[in-house]
Order: C-alpha cells, then structure tokens, then sequence
C-alpha cells in the first residue's frame, strides 16, 4: 500500500532485523503506579514492539522483558536505557545470572514515555540497542500554532486548521490523538493551540469548553495546553471600558478568567501573549510597559502555577529608524522587572524569520530575564511547502551563535537553557508547521522540520546530520545508499535556498502581500518598513543596510566582540555581508567577484543546486515509497520554476541600479 505520509516518522513496520529485538519484545513490568501517561508509555511500547518484531508483549507484573524502573536520581522527564543487564534468577530453587533484558529508568512516568520512544526510534533504524541516558536540555518545548477561530492558518502551507473548532467539544477527531503522539515521541510538551493574533473568542465560555477537550486528549502525552490571548479581552469580552493593566477592574476580570479556565484545564500552562505589535492591542495604549502587562497577567496565573510568555516580536513605523533594533529598544530597559513566572519569547533573528538572519541581539542582552527561543517552524519565509528547507540547520546556527554574555562560549543555546543564570522556566518554541493535509506538512520533507525541531529542543547538541539521518531512516528508507542521498538534500537544501532568494545576507525582499517569490521592487507602501528598498537600500553605489555607526548602528546592540566579527566589511562572512553593509556594486569580495558578479553568481548557482537536488531525488526512485517518491519530485519541480522566478526577477531588478551586464561565472548548465 502506498504510504501517504500520515504516520510520519512512527511507522513502525516490520523491520528486517526484528529477530535481534524479539527476545525483549516478551513482557512488560513497571514499578510504577499507573497513571494516564503511563498507560500510554506501555500502549506505545506495546503497539510499536507488535509493528517492528512483530511480538506484542503481555503485560507482567515484575521481571518483564522490559521493565519500567524508578529511578529518584534521574533528571525530570530524562530517562536511562539500560540494554543487556545480566540478573539473578531463581531457577528450581538455583540461583542463576542470566536472561537479557532492558530497563527503561526514569523519576517520573513522562522520563518512562520519553524513553519507550527513544527505545522504538532505535529499533526502527534497526541500531544495535545501546545504553543511554538523556534529559531534555529546556523544561518547555512548545509548538505555536497560529490558527484561527475560522480553521485557516496564519502563514500555514499545509491545509486547513487541524482543530475542529465548530465540531468541539462533541466530536473529538482522532487525529488529535496521532497528533499528540508525534509530539511526545519527539519530546514536545506543550501547546499553543490558536494564533498570537489572538482572537478574544478564546476567552468565550463556549470556546474554553472546545479548548478543554484538546486539553484531555494532550495529557495523557504529556503536554500542556497554554493560550494566546488577546489583550483586549476585558473590553472585548469583559465588556469594560479600558483593557488598562493597572485598572482594578481588568485585573479582577483576568483574575476570575484564569479561575474559569483552570476549572476546565487544571493543568492549563498559561498565556503567550503578542502585544503592540503589528496592530495587536497591548498595554502601551494605556501608557504602560511591556512588563506592567506580562505581570499584571502573570498575577493572574501564579495562584495556578501558570506562566505568561510575552512575544519580544515588536516594531512601529519609523521611516529613519532600524527595526533590527526595536525589539531590543523596548525590552532591554525591562530586564529585570518581570514578574518570576514570565518569560520574554524572542525570534531567532532581529527582523522575521528570514532564511539566514544573525541572532537577535536581545540574546546575551537580558541577563535577568528568562528567555525563550522562538523559530518558525512553518515555511512563510523559506519556501511554503513547494520549496525543501531542512530547518535544523537554521535552528542550530542560531543555537551555536556566540553571544559572549558571560565571555566566550555564551551560545545562544546557553542562553536559553539557563546554563548562564538560574532561570526557573526555560523553553524554546516553533511555530509550527502542521495543517489538514494527510501528510500533516504539505511538503513531506517539512516533516523532518517539525521533528528536528522537538529534537533540538530536547538536546540542542545533536548534530542537523544526526537528526536528518534518524529521521530520513524512519520516515523514508533504511537502505544505507539511498538514506546518504536523502539526507544530503537536506543537508544541502538551505544553502541552495538562501543562494536564489536571498544571497549574501539580503533581506526580507519577498513579496510584502502573502510573503511568496520576489518583490525587491517594492518601494512604496503605507509603512516604510513594509517595502523591499527599506532593507535592500539599492541604489546606484550599491546594495545592503549600513548598521555600523555610519548606518544606523544596529551592530552597537551585540557585544563588542560579537559586533567586530561584522564591522569590517572585508571581513564580514559573505552570508551576512549585506546584512551590516552598503557595498559598492563594483567592489571586490573575499570571493575574488565584484559584489554585482558574486550575486548573479549565487543566484544563478542556487538555480542549478535546484537542480542537482531534483536529480539526487530522482535517483531513489523504487528506494522509497512510490505515493512520496512522486510527491516530492512535483515540488522539486516547483521549486525549480520558482527559483527561475526568483533569479531572474531579482537581476533584472537589481540591474536597474548596478546597470552592469549579468554574467553567472559559470558556464550555464541545462
Ligand atoms: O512573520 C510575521 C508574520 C505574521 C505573524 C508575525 C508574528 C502571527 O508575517 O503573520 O503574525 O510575524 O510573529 O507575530
């Protein structure tokens, strides 16, 4: 049968080597009480055995084959897997060392959750099994969904809203369920489930009892359910006539609210909040800060043990201004006021999820505040689901960048895992990428987006190899060839992206409307910041946005030490060159081009790389699923029509400025 995508790295067939693992597959003990998560850890365990050996272990009281074992001294949520321990056995009243079994150890049963899945994720690539001990490196590691009341998708490319919001809370829609488990098995535990353009319904009796269905099905996989809200609600909902953060009255109605959601969600995990920003409503209306409205909600929730995560994402029309330095403007001055169960979300890079941005400069800036990392999961800016952009290569450049906050080797990743300071809430969240399609991301290798990034949440030191290998090895092939091939297009997919969209470290150029193909010609809009040339400040001298001191000085917000990488234009990694510099059309790079040669060069090559890549999927025709094989060459194709839109418009846009001739370099290929 042809596989359409829908259990996606879960499949659990039969594997070749399944007489390897059989003799595990016998029984299952637990020293455990039973509890929701529990069950479904032995039910996962259960049904995954019975898929990849073809056994389905029984359930046992003590001395399974595999055995659930409490372990205090196991970090929350980590767990031990420990393969091959030798016990002693009484046979006929004989003490004997023998019999091979695993134990899966862990303080809680969501530790024990974890593990089954790391047991089935080896068995599945067929791995000898092997002792491992592994705890997640943030405590929230949290999908975003922006979907709205009426079932569309903010910047979703993959059908229609997974939540059936005028079917709930009566029908409950299995898909739920599969949903959560792909979660857990990739150690996500929380949820956002509606936009951050947040529609004040959520509020409304009637949908916090939708919510509270959603709520029932996540628990038993461990997740929480949190809400965006829309600060507003007091008026909106409440009927008061200011949503003021230090009015009594919106206090007492956030007050009475969040009671009236834990009634229904007694686990609920709190609020993520989008405030004065791109219209959204927020307390610098009434004259307050950021931090007056995170606390003032983070009031509301403490009693419950909630926490409130307040969106860094902010900018205003400023014509002379620098978005880059925005956010970085309103929240600096903050750090160190909010309350203890708030933490500031802030996207990977100053501007908006571009295909290649540096980190923002608010990592390594707020010592005193918590800090969460956001990525975009979902393709706005990095192909919908027509382009491949394995996004972990992405996550872990911004992961690895240095912010020397506390000296040298003050990653990002650091920062946000609490190693720097002692931060009591620790997360990173993706906007995720999931819709209606039956393949769950439109493109079927977006799926290996939504897993590297659970995976990287959960232990942000594994390599992109490591997680494209595991996942191409479960969700495409084992066949050793072809996982190599599969994997290197991954590999290579951001590179080639970034080559014909936006190479060199240009910005934000795309089309302003559904942010899809080019539009650098965009030079005029009611807001400043909403055109191409704001960014890619072509003129006839030259390309890119001057953010040293000459420039708007966006480079002074980053550390020195992180800042001289890139003040020297003849220094500066050509990746982010015009990131931080107007340079001459005609000036010469590091590369041995002029800048106008090196960019028609790289727009030029990403266009082949497209190509190269359709032939490297070509070549595992009949080595993978033919239904997924036949998928992923149409958008191959696609993505090489648009790579053509997106060269051809850009030169011939750009030329217009450099009105110098367009010459690849290379010899043109076919
Ligand atoms: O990337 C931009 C998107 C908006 C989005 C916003 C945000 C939810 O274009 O659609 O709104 O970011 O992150 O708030």
């Amino acid at each position: 049968k042809a596989d359409d995508g829908y259990r996606l790295w879960l499949k659990f067939d039969k594997v070749a080597s399944a007489s390897r693992y059989t003799s595990y597959a016998q029984s299952v003990s637990s020293e455990f009480p039973t509890s929701p998560i529990l069950e479904t850890a032995r039910k996962e365990l259960g049904q995954g055995l019975k898929g990849l050996t073809g056994i389905a272990p029984v359930a046992k009281s003590a001395d399974g084959s595999i055995q659930f074992v409490k372990d205090a001294t196991i970090p929350e949520e980590g767990f031990e897997i420990q393969v091959d321990k030798k016990v002693q056995v009484k046979v006929d009243g004989l003490s004997v060392l023998g019999r091979k079994y695993i134990r899966i150890k862990a303080s809680s049963d969501r530790g024990i959750l974890y593990g089954v899945f790391e047991l089935l994720r080896m068995i599945q690539q067929e791995k000898p099994l092997a002792d491992i001990s592994s705890s997640p490196k943030v405590k929230l590691r949290m999908l975003n969904h922006w979907d709205n009341v009426m079932g569309t998708i903010e910047r979703g490319y993959a059908g229609a809203s997974l939540w059936k919001w005028y079917e709930l809370p009566e029908t409950v829609d299995p898909r739920y369920t599969d949903y959560a488990r792909a979660n857990a098995s990739i150690g996500i535990n929380a949820v956002s489930v509606n936009n951050v353009n947040a529609s004040a319904r959520f509020m409304t009796p009637e949908y916090l009892a939708k919510v509270k269905v959603l709520a029932d099905v996540f628990r038993p996989y461990g997740i929480k359910l949190f809400l965006s809200v829309n600060f507003a609600s007091p008026k909106l909902v409440g009927k008061l006539k200011t949503s003021d953060p230090l009015d009594p009255q919106v206090r007492a109605f956030w007050a009475s609210k969040t009671k009236e959601i834990y009634a229904q969600i007694p686990d609920f995990g709190g609020f993520l909040v989008k405030a004065n920003s791109e219209g959204e409503p927020g307390p610098q209306e009434f004259g307050r800060t950021h931090a007056d409205g995170a606390n003032m909600l983070a009031e509301a929730v403490k009693p419950f043990n909630g926490i409130v995560i307040w969106r860094a994402f902010v900018y205003a029309p400023n014509p002379n201004g620098d978005r880059f330095k925005e956010a970085y403007n309103d929240f600096k001055p903050l750090d160190g006021t909010f309350a203890k169960n708030v933490i500031v979300q802030v996207k990977n890079g100053p501007i908006d999820f571009q295909p290649r941005e540096p980190f923002h400069p608010l990592f390594g800036a707020m010592p005193k505040t918590p800090l969460a990392l956001e990525f975009q999961i979902t393709q706005e800016y990095t192909g919908f689901s027509t382009n491949v952009f394995y996004q972990s290569i992405l996550f872990k450049e911004c992961l690895d960048s240095d912010t020397y906050q506390n000296g040298k080797g003050s990653t990002v990743a650091k920062v946000i895992d609490g190693s720097l300071g002692n931060d009591q809430i620790t997360m990173m969240a993706g906007v995720a990428n999931t819709g209606s399609d039956r393949n769950w991301t439109g493109h079927l290798l977006s799926q290996a987006n939504w897993y590297a990034f659970g995976r990287l949440a959960w232990d942000h030191t594994l390599s992109s190899e490591k997680i494209a290998d595991e996942w191409v090895k479960q969700t495409l092939t084992r066949d050793d060839k072809a996982a190599k091939t599969a994997s290197d297009i991954l590999m290579k997919s951001r590179d080639t992206y970034v080559k014909f969209t936006t190479p060199l470290g240009l910005h934000h150029v795309m089309g302003q409307g559904i942010h899809w193909g080019p539009e650098p010609w965009l030079e005029r809009s009611q807001r400043p910041d909403w055109t191409s040339i704001y960014y890619h400040r072509a003129d006839s001298v030259g390309l890119g946005f001057d953010r040293k001191a000459s420039g708007s000085n966006a480079l002074s917000l980053y550390h020195p030490a992180v800042a001289q990488q890139w003040l020297d234009p003849a220094k500066t990694d050509l990746n982010y060159l015009l990131w931080f510099h107007h340079v001459g059309w005609k000036e010469k790079l590091t590369s041995g081009r002029t800048l106008w040669d090196e960019f028609c060069y790289r727009m030029n090559s990403g266009l082949q790389e497209v190509k190269d890549l359709q032939k490297d999927w070509d070549s595992l025709q009949g080595k993978v699923d033919p239904e997924i094989f036949a998928d992923v060459r149409g958008r191959l194709a696609a993505q090489q029509r648009e790579s053509v839109l997106w060269r051809d418009a850009h030169l011939l846009y750009f030329q217009t400025y450099s009105k110098l001739p367009i010459s690849y370099g290379t010899p043109a290929r076919t």
